[in-house]
């Protein structure tokens, strides 16, 4: 193991609001951490941060066999579902995929095919999944769960993989009962509302397998920070030309006040998770606490922040792209800063209330990102092996040490730059 460099931490955010916290005595965390602490929720946000509109690079998607394949096999078409449809149904037949750790596999062959495609090397500040970003951008008003990323930082390019752990894996395997059936509820909506055929009349859509995907990856910009995300899409709507693609979301009927304050909450998650694939519907499926559907209603998604607006408990979207373009750079400032070897591998550490913690992990904490697997941190080894390949060749071009993507960037053919 290389020794951990002797240096103080670097806690500035070019906001202020970071602080130093001292090493723990605890002999898990050997390297001093540092933390980045929340933002007001009741100033109005201190600067407009822009998020560019996200553009399509690649589709893939994912058979029953939870093979990768990098065709549109497994999108789907929204169709209206029936009305009073019955959301357990199929409950029994429903093949569940094991829970696994937040890889981010699938995401870099598709980068690797673009990369392939395009005989170009992106110059690209993050690598996540939309999931990872969404949790990221609404940690402001999260109050309840909290999360851990893996980070890396090769050539210039952060990667964020959602630490899962072993015990933290089997506790989601072993969902109670009643939430099993909850969370069925919410694919068998997708069935009554999608099928493979455009013109297909209503009805279910066939038996729900949670192994089968249909993925999109985009690339995007916050702040100064490129980023490719991969996410999941429910289906897609035939609009003329264009096929324009859908989020599907269940929730509980809207009977009060109290009720509407909830939704309305939900609301934030369902904004950033579409919003940040370029998703511009959402389709709300209102259903009564033993899953018959009652009303759909759909959502334009970038109509969403201005829907709440002036509520009681209205969140603010502006909040969130400040506080995701500080994380991003206060994460990259300190990676860049502290990393010791490219293969190093951090921990993010989000406390709901109080904010996020980057350490520096050790050996232990290294093996358990690994877990055995063939990986050098948490990248594949196959992957681990393209970059560094992609790195000598293009060595006049990307400075691996200079930390910043913008270097890079006049570099590289167009098509690529966003
Ligand atoms: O298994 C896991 N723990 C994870 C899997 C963690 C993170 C990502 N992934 C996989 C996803 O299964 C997918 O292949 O990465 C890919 C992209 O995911 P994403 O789009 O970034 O994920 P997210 O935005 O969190 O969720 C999108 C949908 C969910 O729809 P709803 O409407 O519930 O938000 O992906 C599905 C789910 O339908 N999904 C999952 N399905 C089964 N098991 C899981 C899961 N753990 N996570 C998301
Ligand atoms: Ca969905």
């Amino acid at each position: 193991m290389m020794a951990p460099r002797k240096r103080t931490a670097d806690t500035s955010d070019g906001g202020g609001r970071a602080a130093l916290k001292q090493p723990r005595t605890d002999t898990s965390h050997l390297h001093p951490s540092v933390s980045l602490v929340y933002p007001s929720l009741t100033q109005p946000s201190p600067r407009t941060v822009p998020f560019q509109r996200p553009l399509p690079l690649i589709s893939f998607s994912y058979n029953q066999g939870r093979e990768l394949e990098f065709s549109d096999a497994a999108m789907r078409y929204y169709i209206d579902p029936p009305p009073g449809a019955d959301l357990g149904y199929g409950y029994d037949r429903w093949v569940r995929r094991p829970e696994e750790k937040g890889r981010l596999d699938g995401l870099l062959r598709a980068i690797s095919e673009t990369r392939r495609r395009e005989a170009s090397d992106p110059a690209i500040g993050v690598i996540s999944w939309r999931g990872t970003m969404t949790k990221i951008l609404t940690a402001p008003y999260e109050d309840r769960d909290g999360w851990e990323l893996n980070i890396m930082h090769k050539n210039g390019t952060l990667y964020f993989e959602e630490f899962i752990s072993d015990s933290r894996l089997k506790e989601k395997d072993d969902t109670a009962p009643h939430q099993r059936v909850q969370m069925y509820y919410g694919y068998a909506f997708e069935s009554w509302c999608t099928a493979s055929q455009p013109d297909a009349p209503s009805g279910w859509g066939g038996d729900v397998d949670t192994s089968v995907q249909w993925c999109r990856v985009v690339k995007t910009k916050l702040g100064d920070t490129r980023i490719v995300i991969g996410g999941e899409v429910d289906c897609v709507k035939n609009s003329g030309e264009k096929d324009l693609m859908v989020e599907l979301k269940t929730s509980l009927n809207i009977r009060g006040y109290r009720d509407e304050e909830r939704f309305e909450k939900k609301l934030l998650k369902f904004y950033f998770q579409s919003f940040l694939l370029g998703v511009p519907e959402i389709i709300v499926g209102f259903r009564t606490p033993n899953g018959q559907l009652t009303t759909v209603q759909p959502f334009k998604t970038l109509e969403i922040p201005r829907m709440v607006r002036g509520k009681p408990n209205a969140w603010d979207a502006q909040i969130c792209l400040d506080w995701g373009d500080r994380f991003l750079t206060w994460v990259r400032k300190n990676v860049v800063w502290g990393t010791v070897t490219p293969e190093s591998v951090w921990r993010v550490k989000f406390t709901p209330r109080v904010g996020v913690e980057l350490t520096l992990l050790h050996d232990t904490g290294r093996m358990e990102v690994a877990a055995g697997e063939d990986r050098v941190g948490f990248l594949p080894t196959w992957y681990w092996e393209e970059i560094c390949s992609s790195e000598h060749s293009n060595a006049s071009s990307l400075d691996p040490t200079a930390g910043s993507v913008a270097a890079a960037s006049n570099s590289l053919p167009r098509g690529w730059q966003i």
